[in-house]
């Protein structure tokens, strides 16, 4: 197990700024023990979300993915912690809320609406890599 204090970019995605669920997703990282280092809110434009989702150009969610998420005010945060990237994945549970168990984010706070994307609250990068990669187009 590393001592390396990891960086991670969580957003919490338009639908949970809609639904007023930012404060429950930062106080969950929180208390989970994790630092917030860096936090802004904006609405996301459409050439950073095409570099941000480049891995899921031309799958049928795609273009859904990016009109949701260019829908409306976001909040990008970069939260640090030693396994935070592993960590905050635990603590969002699976992509589709339906089957996320209970005691996880899109688990206790999300469903399926009937969207041609899966509406799911927040995002978390999945490495080391893509997390210095996402931080770097957000926060330029
Ligand atoms: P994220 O990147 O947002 O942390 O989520 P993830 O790793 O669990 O999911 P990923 O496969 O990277 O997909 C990115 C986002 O696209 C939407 N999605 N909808 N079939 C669908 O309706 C579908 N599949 C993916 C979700 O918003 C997902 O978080
Ligand atoms: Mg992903």
């Amino acid at each position: 197990m590393s001592e390396q204090i990891e960086r991670t970019l969580v957003i919490v995605k338009p639908d949970g700024y809609r639904r007023g669920l930012t404060g429950e997703v930062l106080r969950r990282i929180e208390a989970k023990g994790y630092t917030l280092a860096s936090l802004q809110v904006m609405t996301p434009d459409r050439e950073r979300l095409a570099q941000h989702y480049a891995e899921h150009e031309g799958k049928p969610f795609y273009e859904p993915l990016v009109d949701f998420m260019s829908s409306g005010p976001a909040t990008f945060v970069v939260v640090e912690g030693q396994r935070c990237i592993e960590g905050f994945r635990i603590l969002a549970g699976a992509t589709d809320p339906t089957a996320a168990l209970p005691g996880t984010i899109r688990g206790d706070l999300g469903r399926d609406w009937g969207k041609k994307v899966q509406e799911n609250i927040v995002h978390g990068s999945d490495s080391p890599e893509s997390a210095e990669r996402e931080i770097g187009i957000w926060f330029a």
